[in-house]
């Protein structure tokens, strides 16, 4: 049997991938800060496959160190990273943009997500295997209005991506991206600090994606044969074209 770690297992995509891979028998180390949430899942997917969770703030590196080497021997090796975790905070044009905004979003979703992999790169190279999926988004293959460091944060992990593949090559180490549009999650309440109507307004008049859906897409993406590795895969609503065009009605 496999084991997944996934980041940003509280919400959205990272929870329904959750559930996605304990249907598939994977079993599971859950993160999170909301230990509660972690807790929840915990007792639900335990009756499917074992599951183990860590509960900390990705932004903490000693933190992100001593959770993953301090891992009970079963769930030692990791086979499966997914680089979930990560927000957008703020839309702002960057001129009015705030600072504490940026340094969340490049702690979180590039650095954050660098420490955690830094702290699995040594099993997987051990073991000479393992399959890292990194969350990009369409923000970090087109920059949108206002979306300035959301979408550079994005575009560093397309960059990182390309990067950990290429120098984790010759260890056997499968990476690849998914890069959803836009999808209905907590995305858009952190993003707009908890106005749920704003948050609400993002995903009116059109049909969004569901976190199901890019779970089950990384559910596709992991049981594939080991030779064969999806390195970056772009998914949106059909309502969505690119970044800025959403045919609303
Ligand atoms: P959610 O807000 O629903 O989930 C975000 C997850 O990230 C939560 O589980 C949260 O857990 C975790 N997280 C956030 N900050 C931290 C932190 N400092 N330390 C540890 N965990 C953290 O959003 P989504 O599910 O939509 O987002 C998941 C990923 O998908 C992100 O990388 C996002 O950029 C990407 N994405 C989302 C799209 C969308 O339209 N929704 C489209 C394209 C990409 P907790 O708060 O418990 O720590
Ligand atoms: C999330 C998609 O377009 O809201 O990465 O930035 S978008």
């Amino acid at each position: 049997m496999k084991t997944a770690l996934i980041t940003g297992a509280t919400s959205g995509i990272g929870k329904a991938t959750a559930n996605a891979f304990a249907r598939e028998g994977i079993n599971l180390i859950l993160c999170g800060r909301r230990e509660e949430r972690l807790d929840e899942l915990k007792k639900e997917l335990s009756k499917r496959v074992a599951v183990y969770t860590l509960c900390f703030d990705i932004r903490d590196k000693a933190a992100v160190f001593e959770k993953i080497n301090g891992l009970p021997e079963k769930f030692s090796k990791i086979d499966i990273l997914i680089n979930n975790a990560g927000n957008a905070h703020g839309l702002d044009p960057i001129q009015d943009g705030n600072i504490d905004d940026w340094d969340a979003m490049l702690d979180i979703n590039v650095k954050g997500l660098l420490y955690i992999s830094k702290a699995i790169f040594p099993k997987m190279i051990n073991q000479g295997t393992g399959h890292i999926i990194n969350i990009g988004s369409t923000a970090g293959k087109e920059v949108y209005p206002n979306g300035n460091v959301y979408c550079a944060s994005k575009y560093a992990v397309d960059a990182l991506n390309q990067g950990m593949r290429i120098d984790l090559n010759k260890h056997g180490i499968k990476v690849g991206a998914v890069n959803p549009g836009l999808t209905q999650t907590e995305f858009s309440e952190v993003r707009f600090k908890g106005d749920s109507e704003k948050a609400k307004s993002v995903y009116e008049g059109f049909q969004a994606l569901r976190p199901e859906d890019i779970a089950d897409i990384i559910r596709f993406v992991v049981t594939r044969p080991y030779h064969v590795n999806i390195a970056d895969l772009v998914v949106m609503p059909t309502a969505q074209a690119n970044s800025t065009t959403v045919n609303k009605n």
